[in-house]
């Protein structure tokens, strides 16, 4: 194993063998951190033996599968994350250790640490050629807009805020309001992240988007329009899962003409974000009012495909449909190969780090949701699948919110909000 100390904390390595890891603990390191997607070359450990190997070691593992020519800001921020959690020293490797030297100055640039034109001479110094890090960090300098996501793990959602750099105006794109089902407390943790994120970017918000009505968390765009005064917006068919919901809610006075949001928008709006122009698609299927925004050269398709090893979003909600998912992901597939393709949840399969950011390109070619399957081979498969899910724990709790724009429910007399959850409305149990 090749082995390149970077400082006390992070030593740059190629693939350990066995006795190497065994070696490991003793030498004062805590953490293995593995860079290789499986399946890379014969022979090579897969993560779960990895692993066992790593934990039976005495140290803490963790995987975040990346190739040279797919690496997004996440894995750079999973990875910093991992160095910055260890009790220890970690050990980042790769095949040759080129891909963890690439993630390292990745995040030293975007950080201010380094030039973008030292990485060059880092990488010779080392004995890494660094050159497709500097070409990773010359394309991200450029492109429009500028993108940043924040994880938020309890409900593997992604939040966004999509800013334009000519103007430093922003928009926001699926907010969550944090909220824990067993005390019944809600919070504003993941959103005042963004606004922190804005006030320290010194960005101007101008949209507070949602894709859809959410079944697995509290949208804050309401909370987000109170604190910034931005316009809250929602695909127009809106109204469809309005007058659903207010049947499964039984609840007459809940207005289903979607005066809950500032605009509606309907298949092909466009609108600006700064002087970027923006464009909706309708993208029905996961729910009857799911939108795509098209903003510059990133697609927020939210719940219709994931990250091309996740599949797709499921298709059973009330007003969901595998048939109409599938045409909205072609209308998807068919921009350019180069859009990039923002998702709003991550599982994290595998347990690898969480990661939102993948190509049209690399969406056709690996997601086996898509790659080679027909509509009729994707409605068997994806129906299929969703009869083995059980519901998601806040889809009762979320949507009465949800179909009011994040709004919770006006408090009672005595001054407390209340859900109202309706008993056998759905099928999905899970005994
Ligand atoms: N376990 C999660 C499941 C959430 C869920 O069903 N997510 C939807 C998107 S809102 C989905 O498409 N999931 C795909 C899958 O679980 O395979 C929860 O309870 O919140
Ligand atoms: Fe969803």
């Amino acid at each position: 194993m090749n082995m390149v100390p970077v400082d006390d904390r992070l030593t740059l390595a190629s693939q350990p063998g066995l006795e190497d890891i065994a070696a490991l603990k003793a030498a004062g390191y805590s953490t293995v951190l593995n860079l290789r997607p499986d399946n890379e070359e014969p022979g090579q450990p897969d993560s779960g033996a990895a692993r066992r190997a790593v934990e039976d070691a005495g140290l803490g593992y963790v995987f975040i599968p990346v190739t040279e020519e797919a690496i997004r800001e996440s894995d750079v921020r999973a990875f910093q994350r991992a160095v910055a959690a260890a009790q220890g020293r970690v050990l980042a490797h790769c095949r040759s250790g080129k891909r963890a030297a690439a993630l390292h100055v990745i995040g030293e640039v975007l950080d201010g640490r380094m030039r973008r034109t030292d990485v060059p001479a880092f990488g010779e110094r080392q004995g890494f050629d660094l050159s497709a890090a500097a070409a990773w960090l010359g394309r991200e300098a450029a492109r429009v807009p500028q993108v940043k996501g924040f994880f938020d793990p309890r409900t593997w959602s992604i939040q966004y805020v999509v800013s334009d750099p000519a103007t430093g105006r922003c928009a926001i794109v699926d907010p969550v309001l944090d909220y824990d089902e067993k005390s019944g407390a809600t919070s504003t943790q993941s959103a005042d992240a963004i606004l922190a994120h804005v006030a320290q970017e010194g960005l101007e918000v101008e949209w507070i988007l949602d894709t859809h009505p959410h079944a697995d968390h509290f949208s804050a765009a309401q909370y987000l329009k109170e604190k910034t005064g931005a316009p809250t917006a929602i695909g127009a068919r809106v109204v469809d899962v309005q007058r659903l919901w207010k049947g499964i809610y039984n609840w007459p006075a809940l207005k289903d003409d979607g005066s809950q949001w500032d605009r509606l928008f309907a298949d092909g709006d466009t609108f600006f974000v700064g002087s970027v122009p923006a464009r909706v698609l309708f993208s029905p299927g996961h729910t009857l009012a799911s939108v795509t925004y098209v903003i510059g050269d990133a697609a927020f398709v939210h719940d219709t495909m994931f990250m091309p090893d996740s599949g797709t979003a499921r298709a059973d909600f009330p007003g969901g449909d595998a048939a109409r998912l599938w045409r909205s992901m072609a209308a998807i597939l068919a921009l350019p190969d180069e859009t990039r393709i923002f998702t709003g949840h991550d599982y994290q399969p595998g347990g690898r780090e969480p990661r939102w950011e993948s190509t049209v390109g690399e969406e056709k070619r690996s997601n086996p949701h898509l790659a080679g399957v027909t509509e009729a081979e994707f409605v068997r498969l994806r129906d299929a699948r969703d009869r083995t899910l059980p519901m998601p724990k806040l889809i009762l709790h979320a949507l009465q919110v949800n179909v009011r724009a994040g709004r919770l429910p006006e408090p009672e007399e005595n001054g407390r909000r209340y859900l109202r959850i309706p008993l056998n409305a759905l099928e999905g149990a899970a005994w």
